[in-house]
C-alpha cells in the first residue's frame, strides 16, 4: 500500500522531527488547495476561466482569470486553519494578515498561485509554487509587518510546488530530501511516488530563453556559445535545449532527469535584477534543488543566502545539476578575477 501525503508528513513529524504539527497541517491544507486549483485549470474553456482580466498585478503583468482564482483558493483555504500569521503572493501588492476573527499561528506562507500564466491558454503545464517561513521571535507579540517576511531562503521550513500537467504532481521538501506525490484523481489523494528525488550531478541539457541572447551578460553568452559548439567545443559534448517558459515545468524536468535552468539577469532595465521573484519562486525552487543534490545561484552567489530587501524582489536564477551550475559559476567568477 503506497503512502499518501498525510502518512509521509506524520512520519516526518514523529520519526524525524522535521515538521511540527502545525506545519504538517499547513502543508496538507496547501496540498488540498492545489487539488482545487488543478481541477479549475483542467476545466479550461469549459470552466469559463481562460483569458485575461482588465487588471494588472504588482508586477505590472496582466492578470489571467486563473491567476486571481488560484490566489483566492489559496487565501480562503489557509485563512482559518490557525497555523498562519500572514500570507504573501505574487498576485497581491502587500501581505495578507489573517483576519482578527480567525486563530493565528507562527508560520508565514508565500506563494506564486499559478506560475507560467502565459501557458494557460495554450494548454501547457503550469503550477503553484509555495514557501513556508516562521514568524521571527520578536514579531510574535505584534502585528506582522512585511519586513517579517524578508528572511533568507535557508530559513525556509518547507517548500514545494504542484505541477498541473499530464499528471498532477506535488513536489515537497521539509528539509529531509525531496518527495514527489501523484494525484490519484479517483480517490482525491496525493500518493507518494518517490521518497527522494536526486538530480544527476552532470548534464548535457540547458534551459534558457534564447531570444534574449543579445541582452545577456558576457559570462552567460560565453557559456551558451560553448554549449552550442558541442563535442568539438571546449565542453566536449553535444548539448540539448529545452524551454517550456513555465518555471515549474522546467524545474520539474531538472528534478527528474537533470539539466541546468537559466533565467539570468540581463541588460534590459526590467531584467536588470532578474525576472523571477526571490521570495516565492527562486527561494522555494532553490531549497528543492539543493535538497535533491543540485545547486542554485544568482550567477555569483547561493540564492538561499541572499538577504531579501523587498517582498517582490527579482533575482537571476541558474539552478540544476551541481557540476553544470558550478561550471556556469566559473564563467562568472572568471569575469571578476
Ligand atoms: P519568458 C512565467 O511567466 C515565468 O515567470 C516563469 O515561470 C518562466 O520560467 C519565465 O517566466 C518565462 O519567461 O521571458 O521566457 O516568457
Amino acid at each position: 500500500m503506497k503512502k499518501n501525503l498525510t502518512q509521509y508528513l506524520v512520519e516526518q513529524q514523529r520519526t524525524k522531527g522535521t515538521v511540527t504539527a502545525d506545519v504538517r497541517l499547513l502543508l496538507e491544507t496547501v496540498a488540498r488547495a492545489c487539488k482545487a486549483i488543478g481541477h479549475a485549470v483542467s476545466k479550461g474553456a469549459l470552466g469559463g476561466v481562460l483569458g485575461s482580466l482588465e487588471s494588472e498585478n504588482v508586477q505590472g503583468e496582466v492578470q489571467k482569470k486563473l491567476d486571481v482564482l488560484s490566489n483566492e483558493i489559496l487565501l480562503e483555504a489557509n485563512e482559518w486553519g490557525g497555523n498562519l500569521a500572514a500570507m504573501a503572493s505574487e498576485e497581491m501588492d502587500t501581505l495578507h494578515r489573517i483576519p482578527e476573527y480567525y486563530p493565528k499561528g507562527d508560520n508565514l506562507l508565500l506563494f506564486d498561485p499559478l506560475d507560467g500564466s502565459s501557458n494557460i491558454d495554450v494548454n501547457v503545464s503550469i503550477g503553484t509554487i509555495f514557501s513556508v517561513l516562521q514568524v521571527p521571535e520578536e514579531a510574535r507579540q505584534r502585528d506582522i509587518q512585511e519586513i517579517d517576511f524578508l528572511q533568507a531562503g535557508y530559513k525556509q521550513v518547507a517548500a514545494g510546488y504542484a505541477v498541473y500537467g499530464p499528471q498532477t504532481m506535488l513536489i515537497l521538501t521539509v528539509g529531509d530530501g525531496v518527495a514527489s506525490f501523484t494525484l490519484d484523481k479517483e480517490m482525491g489523494s496525493w500518493v507518494l511516488t518517490s521518497e527522494r528525488l536526486c538530480i544527476p550531478e552532470d548534464t548535457a541539457e540547458f534551459a534558457i530563453n534564447m531570444s534574449n541572447m543579445r541582452h545577456w551578460e558576457p559570462p552567460v553568452k560565453r557559456y551558451i556559445d560553448d554549449c552550442l559548439q558541442g563535442v568539438e567545443g571546449p565542453l566536449g559534448k553535444n548539448y540539448n535545449m529545452r524551454w517550456i517558459a513555465s518555471m515549474v515545468a522546467d524545474v520539474h524536468r531538472i528534478l527528474t532527469r537533470g539539466g541546468v535552468f537559466m533565467y539570468p539577469r540581463d541588460k534590459r532595465a526590467s531584467v536588470r535584477e532578474g525576472k523571477l521573484r526571490l521570495m516565492y519562486e527562486a527561494n522555494p525552487m532553490s531549497m528543492l534543488v539543493e535538497q535533491a543534490g543540485g545547486m542554485s545561484i544568482d550567477g555569483v552567489q547561493r540564492i538561499l543566502d541572499i538577504q531579501p530587501t523587498g517582498l517582490h524582489q527579482r533575482v537571476g536564477v541558474i539552478l540544476g545539476s551541481k557540476n553544470e551550475v558550478a561550471r556556469v559559476l566559473k564563467y562568472h567568477t572568471a569575469d571578476t578575477n
